[in-house]
């Protein structure tokens, strides 16, 4: 008789390499990988070829969330979750997000060569949209998911080009009309754990290759519309012009003046990195500019009290333009505290190959941060040397990438062991 042999191990740096040309973006510099366009296709056919060739079976949810499953004989009970997203930012890093699914799978076949044999299935997912870079709501495919977001409005939501989501579903051979609280889903699921490439430089100072995460920071989306009076560059007095431009400066002025004003007790941060100006000619007063507010803090309040410090800011500032300000909140994500069970018992399993390893805050979001409301969650960090990310200049060493392999292999073995 012969035996069946298990695939080759996947090495996660080879993996990652592969995906390298994947929505390089010539423009920006970086990646671009937006929900469903071709790049996020090309990457979410990688996800099935990849997983399908482990021998995983592979299947797209009602919220276009990508699932590979390992469930030999003798795996039952609730899932084992892990994985992250294989979407970017705009010109954003190589491994915010395809590190922890390849790392997933990575670790997934190395259980499978060694001979493993796991109590529960594993199940490595692949969450749609997580940076909302295309639809503005992050985390979209868990939110939907776990049923925190209006479907409703979810289908009306529109991307730069005018499309709707429910388009873009429909487009792409999903059901629109599929899409919210996948109950059967969620409660096949005993846990989720993440690996992600650290954000921020706390590892590095510890000599730390891999760190646990404690929490996440409070964090939301804020649409700032200001509207004024386009007109002529030349031609226009100054004491008659009603210019958005002033308006959307000083709501970037107020963004850091009040974070810092509320910190560091609150750990307040806030942030406008994306800005439309219509008719957006250098030498046209603009007639209405659009700006993204992105703040954070540690609790939910110190968001609150931020944003509307910086609204405050803005609207006085559009009062002595002449010029008028409409806010919309595009998201809001509570603060995170992971499970404490689970970080200890993963700990527990690092300890015998990485020592006493790091637990770390984040403030960045996360699908497991919007999973840890519905059931235990934890993440792995793997260290970031410059701590740079939602960049082109984001990384980790690839004996680092190794490690972090080689601790979320520890931690499967572990909560799918006898
Ligand atoms: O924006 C964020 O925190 C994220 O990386 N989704
Ligand atoms: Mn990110
Ligand atoms: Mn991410
Ligand atoms: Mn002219």
């Amino acid at each position: 008789m012969t035996e069946v042999q298990a695939p080759a191990a996947l090495d996660a740096v080879a993996a990652l390499a592969e995906l390298a040309p994947v929505g390089a973006d010539p423009v920006r510099g970086g990646w671009s990988r937006h929900l469903l366009d071709d790049a996020d296709r090309d990457m979410r056919a990688w996800f099935v070829r990849t997983a399908e060739s482990l021998g995983l079976s592979v299947e797209t949810d009602a919220n276009a969330n990508q699932w590979a499953t390992w469930a030999p004989e003798g795996a039952a009970g609730r899932a084992i979750a892990t994985g992250s997203h294989l979407d970017s930012v705009p010109g954003g890093g190589p491994l915010d997000g395809p590190l922890g699914v390849v790392s997933a799978l990575a670790a997934v076949s190395r259980l499978m060569a060694e001979g493993h044999v796991p109590s529960r299935p594993i199940r490595v997912a692949n969450f749609a949209e997580e940076e909302g870079a295309r639809f503005g709501v992050p985390c979209l495919g868990s939110q939907l998911l776990a049923g925190e977001l209006d479907t409703d409005r979810v289908r009306r939501l529109t991307d730069v080009a005018g499309t709707t989501y429910a388009e873009a579903m429909t487009a792409a051979g999903h059901d629109p009309q599929a899409i919210g609280r996948d109950e059967d889903r969620l409660s096949d699921l005993a846990l989720y754990v993440e690996l992600h490439v650290e954000q921020g430089r706390q590892l590095e100072p510890l000599g730390a290759p891999v760190g646990l995460a404690t929490s996440i920071l409070a964090h939301g989306r804020w649409r700032l519309t200001v509207a004024g009076r386009g007109d002529h560059a030349g031609a226009t007095e100054l004491d008659s012009r009603h210019d958005p431009m002033l308006v959307a400066a000083a709501v970037v002025q107020a963004a850091r003046a009040r974070a810092l004003e509320a910190s560091p007790e609150t750990r307040s941060r806030a942030t406008v990195g994306k800005m439309r100006i219509v008719p957006g000619g250098s030498n046209a007063i603009a007639s209405e500019v659009a700006l993204w507010l992105d703040a954070r803090a540690e609790h939910d309040p110190d968001v609150r009290a931020l944003v509307e410090a910086v609204l405050a800011d803005a609207r006085e500032a559009a009062t002595a333009e002449g010029c008028t300000v409409e806010v919309a909140e595009e998201s809001f994500s509570t603060r995170v505290g992971f499970d404490v069970p689970l970080t200890d018992r993963m700990a527990a399993a690092l300890e015998p190959g990485f020592g006493e390893v790091p637990r770390i805050p984040t403030g960045a979001g996360h699908d497991a941060g919007i999973l840890s409301a519905h059931l235990p969650a934890a993440m792995l960090f793997v260290r970031n040397p410059d701590g740079v990310s939602h960049s082109p200049h984001e990384g980790a060493s690839d004996e680092d990438i190794r490690a972090g392999v080689d601790a979320l292999t520890a931690v499967l073995r572990d909560l799918t062991g006898p």
